[in-house]
């Protein structure tokens, strides 16, 4: 149904009635009247029950928008992605491809996207029946890997990301239908208090929240580093905080924080000599691959929202 409607709503040929209006208004140019919209893919309303997952870690995604198990990976398994990690790093061949981003007051590597197709190890865990098993299950369908991305946050050079949904994001500049994407975040170095853990929402992915500010050209070239369009409003997350406070699941590297594609995220900068990488697969289902973006003037480059045959020209 959604779809259809999406599609409809992309063609402007069509004699597009108001039933064809974007369930998910924003990049908006003046502060909207509801501040959160409805969700209209309840959160693992698909969700099977025979998956990896029991029931109640079904429930607590659906009730918190997330799920963290600390041990997901064994110490052998973490050692070799570990060992990948630092291959990745240390290889100059990327530092000057656009999917390299770097941290917005130095030169330090800030994000690696599309690593499923940079390094066989990395390609191999994003297919690891244990994670597709996973994310199908909560999803209720088939999938494929929207984006792929390190965040190595090295140590006091890692600076924060701001409050955000990513589907705000994907819906916006990538033409991502519906919520209908999980974000898989394995922790490849140990997260603590003081390196900037992942910090999100309990709740928040229950509702949308249209942001305000239009798309700037190649707004990635800029959000990557340091995002500013497509924030939520303070009065909102101030509203969000108060119901439900934030969550920052810290433990050892081989940890898995499992979280839904509108489930609010941020992280504060890396104050400490350690640094906090960890490994991010999106899972999109594939009825739900991306069309034309909502609320931006052409896609963004294939790195940050790859196609769902699995190709990829840019390397
Ligand atoms: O724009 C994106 O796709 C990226 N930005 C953030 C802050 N999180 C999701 C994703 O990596
Ligand atoms: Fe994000």
């Amino acid at each position: 149904m959604y779809l259809e409607a999406s599609l409809r709503y992309r063609d402007h040929s069509l004699n597009l009635g108001p039933q064809a209006t974007d369930p998910y208004p924003t990049r908006l140019a003046a502060s909207p009247t509801n501040t959160m919209l409805p969700r209209l893919e309840p959160p693992a309303e698909e969700a099977t029950d025979d998956g990896p997952l029991n029931a109640q870690q079904v429930a607590n995604f659906a009730r918190d928008g997330f799920l963290y198990e600390p041990d997901f990976l064994n110490d052998a398994d973490v050692a070799s992605l570990q060992r990948e990690l630092r291959g990745l790093l240390e290889s100059s061949e990327f530092h000057q491809a656009d999917y390299a981003v770097t941290e917005p007051d130095s030169d330090a590597i800030r994000s690696l996207f599309a690593v499923h197709f940079l390094s066989d190890v990395f390609g191999r865990l994003a297919q690891s029946p244990a994670l597709l098993a996973r994310v199908e299950q909560l999803l209720g369908g088939q999938t494929y890997v929207h984006q792929s991305r390190i965040n190595y946050k090295p140590g006091f050079a890692g600076k924060g990301f701001n409050w955000h949904s990513d589907f705000e994001t994907w819906h916006a500049e990538d033409g991502m239908p519906g919520m209908r994407a999980v974000s898989a975040s394995i922790i490849l170095t140990e997260n603590h208090t003081f390196n900037g853990p992942l910090m999100l929402i309990p709740g928040s992915h229950q509702q949308f929240l249209p942001c305000v500010g239009p798309t700037p050209e190649d707004n990635y070239k800029q959000s990557l580093k340091s995002q500013r369009i497509g924030t939520p409003p303070e009065a909102v997350l101030t509203e969000l905080v108060r119901r439900r406070g934030i969550q920052a699941p810290t433990g050892r590297a081989g940890g898995l924080i499992l979280f839904d594609c509108n489930t609010l995220h941020g992280s504060n900068a890396n104050m400490s000599p350690d640094p906090r990488s960890n490994i991010f697969f999106v899972y999109n289902r594939r009825d739900n691959a991306c069309v034309q973006p909502f609320a931006a003037s052409r896609p963004r480059p294939e790195f940050l929202a790859h196609r769902a045959d699995g190709s990829w020209s840019g390397h």
